[in-house]
C-alpha cells in the first residue's frame, strides 16, 4: 500500500546553487547528500516532514554526475525542473509487481539501491500520464548510509 510521498525528485545543473535556493528561499535544510552511480546523480534530500507511517517526505534535489544519464538527458530536453514523483510503501516488491499485473510498465525487475538505503523502482512514464513514477521502502533505520 502506498502510504505517502515519499519525495518530488527535482533536476538541477548547480546541485549547491539549488541546495542555497531552497534553503534561503524556504529554510529547508540538507538532511542528506549522496552519489548514486548507477542512477548517474548526486542528490540532495531536504526532509519536509515526518508522516505517520514512520516515514517522511522530501525533496529530492538531483544533479547528473554524466550526460548520459537519466537527469541528464531529460534535463538537456526540458531544462531544470520536476523531474519524478515518488511514492512510499513498506512493500515495494508487491506494490511493484500489483502494479505491473495492471499493465504498467515497471522498468526493473527487482528493486534497486535508493537514497539513504532505500530500495526503489520506476514506473514508465509514458505508462503514467506523462509522470515518471517512482516507488521506494525505506532502509530500516540505522540501516541507512547516512553522511
Ligand atoms: C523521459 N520521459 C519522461 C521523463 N523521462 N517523461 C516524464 N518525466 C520524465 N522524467 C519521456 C521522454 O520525454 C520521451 O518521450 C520518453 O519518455 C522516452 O524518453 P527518452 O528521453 O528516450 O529516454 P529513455 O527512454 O532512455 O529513458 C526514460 C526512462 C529513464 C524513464 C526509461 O529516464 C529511466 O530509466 N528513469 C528511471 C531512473 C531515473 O530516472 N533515475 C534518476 C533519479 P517522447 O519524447 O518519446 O514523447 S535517481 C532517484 O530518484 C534516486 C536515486 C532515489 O530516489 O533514491
Ligand atoms: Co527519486
Amino acid at each position: 500500500m502506498l502510504t505517502r510521498i515519499d519525495h518530488i525528485g527535482i533536476a538541477c545543473r548547480d546541485l549547491d546553487k539549488t541546495v542555497e535556493f531552497y534553503r534561503a528561499t524556504y529554510g529547508f535544510e540538507v538532511f542528506h547528500t549522496e552519489v548514486n552511480e548507477e542512477q548517474g546523480v548526486r542528490e540532495a534530500m531536504l526532509k519536509i516532514n515526518d508522516t505517520g507511517d514512520g516515514g517522511a517526505s522530501y525533496l529530492q534535489l538531483l544533479e547528473p554526475t554524466r550526460p548520459d544519464s537519466a537527469v541528464g538527458k531529460w534535463m538537456e530536453k526540458n531544462g531544470e525542473g520536476v523531474h519524478h514523483i515518488a511514492f512510499g510503501t513498506a512493500d515495494v516488491d508487491g506494490d511493484s509487481e500489483d502494479i505491473r499485473a495492471k499493465g504498467i510498465r515497471v522498468l526493473y525487475e527487482q528493486p534497486r539501491i535508493g537514497s539513504m538505503g532505500s530500495r526503489i523502482t520506476f514506473l514508465h512514464p509514458k505508462d503514467c500520464g506523462g509522470v515518471l513514477t517512482e516507488l521506494v521502502t525505506a532502509a530500516e533505520p540505522g540501516e541507512h548510509g547516512e553522511h
